[in-house]
């Protein structure tokens, strides 16, 4: 089994991304974006997808957090899709609702090569701190876009808004690991009738 690594370094105008990722990990990161509340959802989703991520970002954020939130994901994303290659092996296909005290999310993933983001989540607040909700649905837009995913997230249900954020990171999280987790099954084959996934 290949290793399933990859880097990518990003610099433009707006922000300078480099992020590291391991999918056979053990979800262990190191994380500095310099927007705090990112920061945590980012810890989440390397820690429960076991994908070991690096994620270093200088991001315009005398501006707002906008750039840092949605080139960190065009990175990650990328660096997922370059990991894989060309997802020989992979399960391909996971769901799981996630629960979180009073919340519920859904996530569906499809590892498919084909880019698609449904997104049926919605805040009650525009801010978590000094977080603006709406950059969470940024980010998933620029992960799927760039890791070349099917994504469906859907909250159920929730108060919360720390816990719905929470929620569809850590139930990405899980469908991620399981959808990436090599198929002994099919371990030589890439999982479609196509022949090929990338
Ligand atoms: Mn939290």
């Amino acid at each position: 089994m290949a290793e399933r690594r990859a880097e990518i370094s990003r610099k433009t105008n707006e922000t300078s991304v480099s992020v590291r990722v391991d999918i056979d990990g053990k979800g262990t990161s190191k994380i500095s974006t310099g927007v705090g509340f990112f920061d945590h959802m980012l810890d989440q989703l390397a820690r429960h997808s076991l994908i070991d991520m690096e994620i270093e970002v200088k991001g315009d954020l005398h501006i707002d957090d906008h750039h840092t939130v949605e080139d960190t994901g065009i990175a990650i994303g990328q660096a997922i899709a370059k990991a894989l290659g060309d997802r020989r092996g992979i399960t391909r296909y996971a769901s799981l609702d996630l629960a979180m005290d009073e919340t519920m999310t859904k996530a569906a993933v499809d590892i498919s090569g084909r880019p698609f983001l449904v997104w049926n989540v919605a805040f009650s607040a525009p801010k978590i701190g000094t977080f603006d909700t709406e950059l969470v649905r940024e980010f998933f837009q620029a992960l799927a876009q760039n890791a070349g995913i099917t994504l469906h997230i859907l909250n159920h249900y929730g108060a919360n808004n720390h816990h719905i954020a929470e929620t569809c990171f850590k139930a990405v999280a899980r469908v991620l690991r399981a959808a990436t987790e090599i198929d002994p099954r099919q371990a030589d084959r890439v999982p479609s009738t196509k022949g090929m996934l990338a």
